[in-house]
């Protein structure tokens, strides 16, 4: 990819001259795509560093606000719509269907991320749009930024944070395509290598991913549980009705026993399914001002694919080091 082509998250354009002098005393690293420092314990390009500082400088909370985290490819799209769909259900019945937010736009545009789009560029983005509904006063954010760096920002506001995580293996496989359809590469092998070994060295974009998770892991036994919900990709899989309940009573939205029984439960899943979502207009043919087409939010969404392509030695290798890292918290894939 051509410098100039460079997403604005991966370049160097914003940042200022104290994020500068900051930098030059942070550990640095190199990809295929540019410059990473670690702050916090978190690798970030330059101005995505800098969106998260403009953020937690910045960013003044409401109580209700919501924020949605996630590792990268951990099924952020599909928690952004679900937060969506519960939060508005009580506004689209079944005879205004075709006028909710979810048929016209994408759920990245609907829930914008703090550090890569809302501050990236600013330090005073506008949220009064951001509202879930004009008769609603959650307004709903999303970040690939670890707990402790969110919870600067937000300054010991009583927020609801919901955190989606995914086995790494899967999101591995997950970044490897993104990165070949979003860098126009070839989907080869060596690309596949290159984003194994950065992976497991923990140099990556928002990496290490085992840090990641338990940051959202510990806090949410330590905070209070009413605060972080942690959510797995695969529980969501295997048992979609019990998880969407969880994730509404969380938000302060759970279904009524009348809503239950019209099937609303159901419907809010087929309505936030890889089908459905990848099927409308929108989706297929739209695309943000700077980042990716909207179909690259689509792929399979499977639960175990990575078995498809990464070899035994590379299963144990990240397996290993999962297991190491992951080892006395209590959390396991
Ligand atoms: P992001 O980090 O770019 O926001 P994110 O949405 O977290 O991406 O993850 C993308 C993965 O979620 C893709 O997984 P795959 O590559 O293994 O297929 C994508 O297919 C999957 N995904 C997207 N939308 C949904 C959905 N509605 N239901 C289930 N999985 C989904």
């Amino acid at each position: 990819m051509d410098h100039k082509e460079l997403p604005a998250t991966v370049r160097e354009d914003y940042i200022s001259e104290e994020t500068k002098k900051l930098i030059s005393s942070l550990p640095v690293n190199k990809d295929s795509q540019g410059n990473l420092c670690k702050y916090q314990g978190c690798w970030y390009y330059y101005n995505t560093l800098q969106g998260a500082i403009n953020f937690q400088n910045h960013f003044q909370p409401q109580d209700t606000d919501v924020i949605l985290a996630s590792f990268p490819k951990s099924g952020t799209t599909w928690l952004k719509a679900l937060t969506v769909a519960l939060l508005e259900r009580s506004k689209h019945h079944d005879d205004h269907p075709l006028n909710h937010p979810l048929l016209s736009d994408n759920p990245h545009a609907i829930v914008p991320f703090l550090e890569t789009k809302l501050y990236l560029r600013t330090s005073t983005p506008d949220l009064t749009k951001y509202s879930s509904s004009p008769s609603s006063s959650a307004r709903v954010f999303a970040t690939h930024m670890p707990l402790h760096t969110v919870k600067e920002g937000l300054r010991g506001s009583p927020c609801k944070i919901v955190y989606m995580c995914r086995n790494a293996k899967d999101v591995l496989i997950s970044l490897w395509y993104f990165k070949c359809k979003y860098q126009k590469l070839e989907v080869t092998r060596s690309v596949l290598e290159s984003t194994f070994e950065s992976f497991c060295g923990g140099g990556n974009f928002y990496g290490p991913f085992w840090d990641h998770v338990l940051s959202y892991w510990r806090g949410s036994l330590e905070d209070d549980p009413s605060r972080v919900l942690f959510m797995k990709y695969e529980e969501m899989k295997e048992e979609p009705c019990v998880q969407l309940k969880r994730l509404a009573e969380f938000l302060g939205v759970p279904f009524t026993e009348e809503e239950e029984e019209s099937g609303c439960v159901e419907k809010i899943l087929e309505l936030c399914s890889l089908r459905s979502l990848s099927d409308l207009a929108i989706n297929k043919i739209g695309k943000t001002s700077s980042g990716p087409d909207y179909k690259l939010c689509f792929r399979k969404g499977e639960v175990g694919d990575s078995k498809n392509y990464l070899t035994p030695e590379m299963e144990m290798r990240i397996d290993m080091i999962i297991e190491e890292n992951l080892k006395g918290s209590g959390l396991s894939f």
